[in-house]
């Protein structure tokens, strides 16, 4: 949309329309709207207000707002706004109001009023061709009765008509009606979707819509902090996800002719933008609700494919114009290793024949390489994206909705993670099309013409990864005589099962120690998360005199102060039992483990497990990350101020790549222990040396260890 009025930030009006200390929520993206949208419209406004949250706004005698207010029962609203423009217009036949003292007349509604009984009341009142605003905040539900669904609440949301049960899983299960179509049928003036995490986009439209006689409708993504369980800080940077994954689709409609005003560059996974609410935690916990996610992911997909399929009436904004982008960059940049754990997967098939040069930056990718065999129905992208310090290695995914960008974004993170781990490897890694749960001999072939096709690749060794395993690998050794994660019969090193990350994580405890105040011996240990990382940590950990107090699995917490015999408790896990079968100690809830004091708390699970809001309640001294991204980046910098050390997560859990590249190499197991422990300590010692130095975070230090390495391979590489 090529801006005429709002071009900067600046340019936002100064006057505030909307008092402080209103009684809605804070973090409410409903009001966030109306005050955006209240200082590009000016003085002289009426509201209408139908009723809803923002009702509250305005108790009799008392209004925060710079304006006149009238308040009309819910369904009728665009009424109540038909007879004040006709009471104005009739003052201004009989001279009684200049016509530069006219007002504008908006209707406030939420999005229940608009899409159910206040419907018809717009429907009509956008058919008589009311001169009027139509402003809907779209929280996505009934709001102000307690989060009831409405027609607005999209798939997959709890809601409190909609909880998750047992026999309801997955949320509302309807999916959004879409409110811009039904008010485009009649092809009103102008129609815009907006967003408070757009400023300049949602100013200029109304500046836009200003320009025309008649009905003038937004509607306007509403971040609802208690309704959607978030913090009320991230409002903003939900809504801005919601428009880097394309969930809500930046666009305007004049005379019913739509035109995308935002396009994002490069679509994020729709999981950034669910993951952070508590209304989709059960997406998410206590597994990955995949056909779910998938299904939301692919909703969007469609939509894309069809908007942009069609003729673009506005290009995509140039570099320096407003864009999303704080949650992409703490995704991508700072921690470049969360993309392998976020596990993205916002992209079809017909995604992958992109510009391919969109992901190109200093380091790579050298290689994008796209196979296709019809005969063998293989359909896969490899990516190479960094090989300065050697082959590059990266497992092999496997889904029917895997894409090149996601190819690429988790071969970045291999590139950065075996440099981290100090590795002769650089970062690859491939896609294949396809159902990971096919007939074996359907994958077996399938797997069997990849390798084949990536015979002569050599800068590429294949490793497992989602939907691929070691016997997976063996066919692929079978084939081209190479790949890392084999079966222990033709020289694979069983890292699980030996604890190769378990005992990393040991070594980077010791190597931590000359940077914390405690001694190693008799330290308590709280595991969270007792499965094949965390009970080999203890185990190893245990071994040096440590004392594990507390750990935590899916089903609870078992805590004793005096200790717990960790072969005891290995030995009933092995068996199928959980943590909280252990009968010398106290059973607690899984959320418990967050709170035992200890000298060493391991977080061995899952990704953002610990956060800004219990940060907090973590009472430890040293946290090696045995889990990837088992804390956001907040909950980092929080601990880091209060002095806890925090060993990142791809220093600390490296024991995995580290086997790999040994069994690579021909090397045994007790090679690998020793590879392990001695690359993780100098590893963790420089880290965390240099954060001290600088006085960074560990994980910056880290990321910029990696970096600097890479950068250093390349400039022996003729390339
Ligand atoms: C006819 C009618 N039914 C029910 C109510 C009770 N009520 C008041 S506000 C509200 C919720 C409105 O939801 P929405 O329009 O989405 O606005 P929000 O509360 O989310 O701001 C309801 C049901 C009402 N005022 N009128
Ligand atoms: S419940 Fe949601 S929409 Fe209502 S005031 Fe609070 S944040 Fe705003």
């Amino acid at each position: 949309m090529k801006r005429e009025v709002y071009k900067s930030l600046r340019t936002i009006s100064h006057e505030e329309p909307l008092g402080p200390g209103g009684p809605l929520c804070a973090g409410c993206g409903g009001q966030l709207s109306l005050r955006l949208f209240h200082k590009a419209l000016g003085e002289n406004v009426i509201f209408v207000n139908g009723a809803s949250c923002s009702t509250l706004l305005a108790t009799y005698p008392f209004t925060p707002l710079n304006s006149s207010w009238i308040y009309t029962a819910m369904a009728c609203a665009p009424a109540g706004a038909q007879g004040v423009r006709d009471a104005l217009d009739i003052l201004k036949r009989k001279n009684r109001l200049p016509p530069e003292k006219d007002r504008k007349v908006v209707v406030l509604t939420g999005d229940g009023a608009a899409q159910d009984i206040g419907l018809q009341s717009t429907m009509a009142a956008i058919h008589r061709g009311l001169d009027f605003y139509y402003l809907c905040y779209d929280n996505e539900s009934y709001g102000n009765t307690g989060f009831q669904t409405s027609a607005s609440t999209p798939y997959g949301a709890r809601t409190s008509t909609e909880p998750i049960t047992p026999r309801s899983p997955h949320g509302s299960v309807h999916g959004r009606r879409d409110l811009f179509e039904i008010w485009r049928v009649q092809k009103p003036p102008y129609l815009a979707t907006i967003s408070a995490a757009y400023p300049l986009d949602l100013s200029e439209k109304v500046y836009r819509a200003s320009q025309h006689y008649g009905p003038k409708l937004f509607i306007a993504h509403s971040p609802c902090p208690p309704g959607w369980e978030i913090d009320p800080e991230w409002s903003v940077d939900i809504a801005r996800a919601a428009v880097e994954t394309g969930i809500w689709p930046l666009k305007e409609a004049i005379h019913g002719e739509v035109a995308h005003t935002h396009i994002p560059r490069k679509f994020e996974p729709v999981e950034n933008y669910l993951n952070r609410q508590g209304r989709f935690r059960h997406l998410f916990e206590p597994q990955r609700d995949e056909e779910t996610i998938a299904h939301i992911q692919n909703t969007v997909n469609e939509y894309w494919k069809s908007a942009l399929g069609a003729p673009l009436l506005h290009p995509p904004p140039r570099a320096g114009e407003e864009r999303g982008g704080a949650l992409r960059s703490r995704r991508l940049f700072c921690s470049p290793l969360h993309a392998e754990e976020v596990s993205p997967r916002p992209n079809n098939e017909e995604r992958t024949m992109e510009n391919i040069f969109a992901f190109a930056d200093e380091l790579g990718p050298i290689k994008i390489i796209h196979l296709y065999d019809p005969k063998n129905r293989l359909k896969a992208v490899v990516v190479v994206d960094n090989i300065a310090r050697g082959p590059s290695v990266g497992g092999i995914r496997m889904a029917s909705d895997v894409s090149t960008e996601e190819a690429f974004r988790l071969a970045r993170a291999m590139t950065m993670k075996n440099s981290a781990a100090n590795l002769p490897h650089g970062g690859g890694k491939s896609v294949i099309f396809g159902d990971p749960k096919m007939d074996l001999a359907k994958k077996e072939q399938l797997i069997r013409a990849f390798a084949r096709a990536i015979r002569d690749l050599i800068e590429y060794i294949p490793g497992p990864d989602m939907g691929t395993d070691e016997r997976c690998m063996a066919w692929i050794h079978d084939e081209i005589g190479r790949a890392v994660g084999l079966p222990p019969e033709i020289g694979g090193i069983p890292l699980d099962e030996i604890g190769a990350t378990g005992s990393g994580l040991r070594a980077s405890v010791e190597a931590a120690m000359k940077y914390c105040t405690f001694d190693l011996k008799g330290a308590r240990v709280v595991v969270q998360g007792f499965g094949s990382v965390g009970k080999h940590a203890a185990r190893f950990l245990g071994e040096k005199g440590t004392v594990l107090v507390a750990a935590s699995d899916s089903r609870g917490t078992i805590f004793n102060p005096k200790g717990i015999d960790v072969g005891r408790l290995i030995a009933l896990k092995n068996s199928g039992k959980g943590v909280t079968d252990y009968a010398n100690g106290e059973r607690l809830d899984i959320d418990a483990v967050i709170d035992i004091d200890c000298e060493i708390w391991i977080p061995a699970a899952r990704p953002d497990v610990i956060h800004k809001n219990n940060v907090h309640r973590l009472k430890t001294k040293l946290v090696p990350q045995g889990a990837n991204i088992p804390f956001t980046a907040e909950a980092e910098r929080i601990l880091h101020e209060k002095g806890t050390l925090v060993i990142p997560d791809f220093i600390a859990n490296a024991g995995g790549v580290i086997c790999a590249s040994v069994e690579y190499h021909g090397g045994t197991q007790s090679q690998a222990f020793q590879t392990i422990e001695e690359k993780i300590r100098a590893n963790t010692d420089e880290v965390l040396a240099n954060a001290k130095k600088s006085g960074t975070l560990p994980r910056q230090a880290a990321i910029e260890m990696a970096e600097s390495r890479v950068r250093k391979a390349m400039q022996y590489s003729r390339a």
